[in-house]
C-alpha cells in the first residue's frame, strides 16, 4: 500500500469513529496544533482528532494502539515545555480534548466539580462562582488552559500558597489508559484508602500514561472579604521577610504571595501601556500580597493595613497600595498576569520554572543572576514568581542587540547554570510548567537511579507499546 493510501485509510477509519465534526487533517486546520503558543515547537500530524465524549476517546486510542501510532494529547495548547506539540515526524495524531467541555456536575455541600478535560480554566472558575463557590486554581493562562492540561502537568499559579497545585485540588479522575480501557475513577471522596492512589500517577504525566478525559475538582467556599496590597520592598530577603511577617499574623487567610522585579514590571508597562503601576514610585522590588476569608465580616483590609504598618516598622517595606476597589485588585493581577505575554513580546527568551525551599529563595536568585552575569556578560535575568512556594521562573533574556536565534541555541548551557545553583539548594528543575520535551534530557541527571528506574517500569507497564504522547517527560 502506498503512504498516501496508508495514510486516507487511517483517515476514514478516524472519521468512522468521531465523524467529521472530530476530524481535521487539512494544513491549515491542523496547523495552530502543531505549533506551541511560545513558538519554539512546530511539528507536522497525521490528523487532528476532536472527540466529543470519553467513549470515542478510547476508541480512538484502542484504533491507535492496534496501528502503533503515538497519541499527543492536546488542551489549551498553553504548555511552556512542548508538551503537547506532536513531533516533526508527521507519524503522531493530536488528540484534542477541546469539544469534551462540559460540567458533568456541582455539588456545593460535597464543594466538588466534576467536568471535563476540554473546560477552559476560567469557565471552571465562574461555574463555581455561580454556585457561590470558588475553584482556587488561577494563572495568566487560565482564559485559554483546560483542565485536562492542568490536571495533566499538575499545574499551579498564584494561589499555591494556600489551596495547593493541581494535585491537591483533584478527588476523581476518568482516564483512557492505553488500551483502550475506561477507568472511571470519579469519586468524590475525602477519604478513601483503597490501594495505590491511581489518580496521582496520571497527574502530571504529562499525558505518557492516558488520557484523562474528565476530573472532580474540589472547590472551596467563594470568599467574600478579600484584601490585596501591591508593596514596594527594598530586597529580595525584605520580601521573603514580609511573607513571614504575613504568615505569623495571617497564616489561614493568605491567598497569594508573589514577587516581582521592578525590571520585569517596567517590561510589562513597556508592553502594555493602558496598565499602571499602583504605586507613585518605581521600585527594584514588588510583592502582591492578597488576603481572602469566607467570612465577609474578617475585616481583611485593616488587618492587612496593621500587617503592613508593622512591616513599614521593621524597615521590610517602603511603599504600599491597598486595591480600594475589585477594579482595582483585577488591574494589580493584570500588571502580573500580563508577564508572560510582554516577555514573548520582547522576543527570545529561556525559562526556569524552578523551586528551593522558601527559605532560600533571595540566596537562590542572587546567586542565579552573578552566575549569568559572569558566564554570559549582559544577559538580562529576571526572576520572579510565587515566592510564598519557593517558585521562581527565572528567566533570561538576551543582552541587547544580541542574535536572538544565536541566543536561543544556548539554552540547554544557560539552564544548566541556572540548574547547578538549584541543585546547591536540594531544588528542582521544574516546579509547576512540567518537563515536556523541552526538559526531558534533564530527567537522567535530576531523577536518575532507583526514582527514573521506578517510573520507566510504570510507563511500560501501563504504556507497553510506547504510543502515549512519545518523547514527553522520560528520556
Ligand atoms: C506565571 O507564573 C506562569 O506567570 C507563567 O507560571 C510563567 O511565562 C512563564 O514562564
Ligand atoms: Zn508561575
Amino acid at each position: 500500500m502506498s503512504g498516501i493510501t496508508a495514510v486516507s485509510d487511517l483517515r476514514s477509519a478516524l472519521l468512522h469513529i468521531v465523524s467529521e465534526k472530530g476530524l481535521l487533517f487539512e494544513p491549515q486546520d491542523v496547523a495552530p496544533y502543531c505549533e506551541d503558543w511560545r513558538q519554539i515547537f512546530k511539528g507536522q500530524t497525521l490528523a487532528v482528532v476532536r472527540p466529543a465524549n470519553c467513549e470515542e476517546v478510547a476508541s480512538v486510542v484502542r484504533f491507535c494502539a492496534e496501528r502503533r501510532i503515538g497519541i499527543v494529547p492536546q488542551g489549551g495548547n498553553t504548555s511552556m515545555l512542548g508538551g503537547a506539540t506532536p513531533s516533526a515526524d508527521g507519524s503522531q495524531i493530536v488528540l484534542s480534548l477541546s469539544r469534551m467541555n462540559k460540567i458533568r456536575e456541582l455539588d456545593a455541600v460535597d464543594l466538588t466539580m466534576t467536568v471535563e478535560a476540554g473546560v477552559v480554566l476560567k469557565a471552571a472558575q465562574d461555574a463555581a462562582a455561580a454556585e457561590d463557590c470558588m475553584f482556587p486554581l488561577s494563572f495568566g493562562a487560565e482564559g485559554t488552559a483546560q483542565i485536562g492540561g492542568i490536571v495533566s502537568t499538575n499545574a499551579g499559579g498564584n494561589n499555591t500558597v494556600r489551596y495547593g497545585n493541581a494535585r491537591d485540588l483533584v478527588l476523581g479522575l476518568e482516564v483512557v489508559l492505553p488500551d483502550g480501557q475506561i477507568w472511571n475513577g470519579l469519586r468524590r471522596l475525602r477519604k478513601d484508602n483503597t490501594g495505590y492512589c491511581l489518580r496521582q500517577i496520571f497527574i502530571g504525566a504529562e499525558g505518557t500514561l492516558g488520557i484523562v478525559t474528565a476530573a472532580v475538582l474540589k472547590l472551596v467556599p467563594r470568599p467574600r472579604d478579600l484584601a490585596l496590597a501591591f508593596c514596594a520592598v527594598p530586597t529580595v530577603q525584605a520580601a521573603l521577610d514580609l511573607f513571614v511577617l504575613c504568615r505569623r499574623y495571617h497564616s489561614d487567610s493568605i491567598q497569594a504571595f508573589e514577587y516581582l522585579p521592578g525590571a520585569l514590571a517596567d517590561l510589562v508597562l513597556k508592553h502594555f501601556p493602558q496598565l499602571r503601576l499602583p504605586l507613585a514610585q518605581r521600585s527594584d522590588h514588588y510583592v502582591i500580597v492578597e488576603l481572602a476569608d469566607a467570612s465577609a465580616q474578617a475585616g481583611l483590609r485593616d488587618k492587612l493595613e496593621d500587617m503592613l504598618a508593622k512591616a513599614m516598622d521593621a524597615g521590610l517595606l517602603l511603599d504600599a497600595a491597598l486595591a480600594g476597589s475589585s477594579a482595582e485588585r483585577q488591574a494589580v493581577w493584570q500588571l502580573r498576569e500580563g508577564v508572560s505575554d510582554a516577555q514573548k513580546r520582547e522576543g527570545a527568551i529561556i525559562k526556569n520554572d524552578v523551586s528551593v525551599p522558601v527559605s532560600k529563595t533571595p540566596q537562590f536568585i542572587a546567586l542565579a543572576h552573578e552566575a549569568c552575569q559572569r558566564q554570559f556578560p549582559g544577559i538580562r535575568s529576571l526572576a520572579y514568581g510565587h515566592l510564598g512556594d519557593g517558585n521562581i521562573h527565572f528567566h533570561l533574556l538576551p543582552a541587547p542587540g544580541a542574535d536572538n536565534a544565536a541566543f536561543m541555541r544556548q539554552d540547554h548551557e544557560i539552564m544548566g547554570v541556572i540548574n547547578k545553583i538549584v541543585r546547591q539548594f536540594q531544588g528542582s528543575f521544574s516546579a509547576e510548567h512540567g518537563v515536556g520535551c523541552l526538559k526531558a534530557y534533564m530527567m537522567k541527571e535530576w531523577r536518575g537511579g532507583a526514582e527514573l528506574d521506578a517510573m520507566r517500569k510504570i510507563k511500560t507497564a501501563l504504556d507497553p507499546l510506547g504510543i502515549m504522547n512519545p518523547g514527553k517527560v522520560l528520556p
